[in-house]
């Protein structure tokens, strides 16, 4: 395969380690922190995790382990879990090297297209000559991904079915919150028969919502974010060149507003909206579209009919009477899903659910735009996640905007030209090559993922923190993957699953943002970020998130 220079001069690109983790394997200690429990739930998460619960947080550090237990052959089995995110490959590279380098005769097994090719044993060998086909490129083609979500007894026997043919001495799942969730049932089951197969995961997702205070960030986010805000920022300055077009950007993100906010952070744009607000002060869709609407006006006012809002992919969910619509919809799609699925065309689906709606919810269902309406019946994810990415929220919004412009108008309190674009960025971001940090920290992870294995642990998720020191300085180690569960609704069903971290109204990036933003709002001042680099100055080209920059400055 022809490779482009980019990906040829990526090629030698050497990810940086922490310290610790630089030399032999056998010469990395682990240690045992405090136990790690679960913030709330922890009854119930006791009872469905008794053999993985209350374990402690681990770190790695220079001293010695147990030689022979570091130096055992090991076959791994690796699964790229949900959406992709960059740097998926450089953790694949950096398990392999850590286990190789302990000992040369292990053997690493890729699971294509997710956990479903553990389930149904669809594996291949990843040797050395695949990993240096890959180091340092973004997607997750070296082995596909996929979203299956193992929970029936019979998916987990035939995973273990596997497991136990192939040999497996660990499964090391790469992936967002439900990809771990899966990781932590898998770990609980295992070992509940009594099998020593370790299961371990490593937090990935753009949406940057899988993070705790020892996760300070999940890979990917930092390529993504810099990779929107180059485009967010392009698109405003088209925005004061053309000087005609309010820009109506959608960020990808499912729940979590990180991405908008560190996007926001990068960019000034003239509305930024944040999900966790909205929900926080309860603001329904008649009053957001109201505040874009005054900054429309106010900047029509200066002679600036132009500018650009960011709006989070999960926003509707986060409106709290579009939240309830949607909880009962999936109420309703899960209590009649073989009666939903036999209906063909999006008429007849939306006459179903708004018989069945509540009396408020069917009144709001039924004033939104019918492709909106369709639009929020498609079908959810295999963990019952509604897919907003596919929810055209930035059409819907500008629509709005443009009908209460006219109110405006009509009032004497708006003078001037409206016309918008609507923009999504989304997949355009998932697969771009790792930017060094994100680089760094893949391969640190997959490392990591490797050491927990060798030190005979199960049920983590590997974690390198104090990200905004040099990589040398990093922090290695491990975190129950049960103490970042929590019970939520899914499916109609109340489950364990890992807690999405939102973003902190309380934190030091929000805060950053909100002091700001009413100048942003008038303002033709944007920021353009420009794109990723690969290669120069260290403050160019290894600059962290503003979002991890500030929450540092924070603790
Ligand atoms: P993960 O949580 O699996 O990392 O997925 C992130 C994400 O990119 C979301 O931001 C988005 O809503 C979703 O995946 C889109 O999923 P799909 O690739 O199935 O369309």
């Amino acid at each position: 395969m022809e490779v482009s220079p980019l990906q040829k001069a990526r090629m030698s690109y050497l990810p940086k380690l922490p310290a610790s983790l630089a030399g032999p394997i056998e010469g990395v200690s682990c240690a045992r922190l405090e136990a790690a429990l679960p913030s709330e739930d922890r009854e119930l998460l006791r009872a469905l995790f008794p053999r993985t619960y209350g374990m402690p947080t681990v770190r790695l550090g220079s001293g010695s382990a147990d030689p022979a237990m570091a130096k055992k052959r090991r076959t791994i089995g690796v699964i790229l879990s949900g959406g992709p995110a960059p740097g998926g490959h450089n953790v694949v590279a950096g398990i392999f090297d850590a286990m190789i380098q302990a000992n040369p005769e292990s053997r690493l097994l890729g699971f294509r297209g997710g956990p479903g090719g553990l389930v149904d044993d669809r594996c291949m060998d990843i040797d050395r000559a695949l990993i240096e086909a890959y180091r340092n490129t973004g997607g997750f083609d070296m082995i596909g991904s996929g979203r299956t979500k193992i929970e029936t007894p019979e998916q987990f026997e035939k995973a273990l079915a596997t497991a136990k043919r192939r040999g497996l001495d660990a499964v090391i799942v790469i992936g967002g919150d439900d990809s771990n969730t899966n990781a932590a049932v898998l770990a609980e089951y295992f070992a509940a028969r009594g099998e020593p197969i370790s299961v371990i995961g490593v937090p990935k997702t753009i949406d940057g919502d899988l993070k705790s205070e020892v996760i300070e960030t999940s890979f990917g986010f930092d390529t993504a974010t810099k990779l929107y805000s180059e485009l967010a920022g392009n698109i405003a300055r088209d925005a004061a060149s053309g000087r005609k077009y309010w820009h109506f950007v959608k960020l990808m993100g499912r729940s979590a507003s990180h991405i908008t906010l560190e996007c926001a952070l990068q960019v000034r744009p003239n509305v930024a909206l944040i999900s966790e607000e909205i929900e926080a002060k309860k603001l329904g869709l008649s009053a957001i579209v109201g505040n874009i609407a005054d900054s429309v006006a106010g900047r029509a006012a200066k002679g600036e009919n132009f500018g650009i809002v960011l709006v989070p992919e999960g926003l509707l969910e986060f409106i709290p009477e579009m939240k309830v619509l949607i909880d009962e919809l999936n109420e309703i799609l899960a209590a009649d899903e073989e009666a939903f699925k036999a209906l063909s065309h999006d008429a007849q689906r939306i006459a179903f659910v708004g018989e069945r709606l509540s009396h408020e919810s069917s009144t709001l269902f039924d004033h939104l735009p019918e492709d909106i309406r369709a639009q929020l019946l498609w079908d959810r994810d295999p963990h019952g996640n509604v897919q907003f990415s596919r929810i055209e929220t930035e059409k819907l919004l500008a629509e709005m905007v443009g009908r209460r412009l006219a109110l405006y108008a009509k009032q004497g309190d708006y003078v001037g030209k409206w016309d918008f674009q609507t923009h999504f960025l989304g997949y355009e971001g998932r697969c771009a090559f790792p930017s060094n940090f994100d680089a760094d920290y893949c391969y640190a992870l997959g490392y990591t993922a490797s050491a927990l294995v060798a030190a005979g642990l199960t049920g983590y998720l590997s974690s390198v923190r104090n990200l905004i020191a040099a990589a040398s300085e990093w922090i290695a180690g491990g975190v129950p993957l049960v103490a970042l569960m929590n019970i939520e609704r899914r499916h109609g069903q109340d489950k364990a699953v890992i807690r999405k971290a939102l973003v902190d109204l309380e934190g030091v990036p929000f805060a950053a943002f909100a002091k700001a933003r009413d100048a942003w709002a008038l303002s033709s001042d944007y920021r353009v970020p420009g794109g990723i680099q690969y290669f120069g100055p260290a403050e160019v080209a290894d600059l962290p998130t503003e979002t991890l920059r500030l929450e540092h400055k924070g603790r």
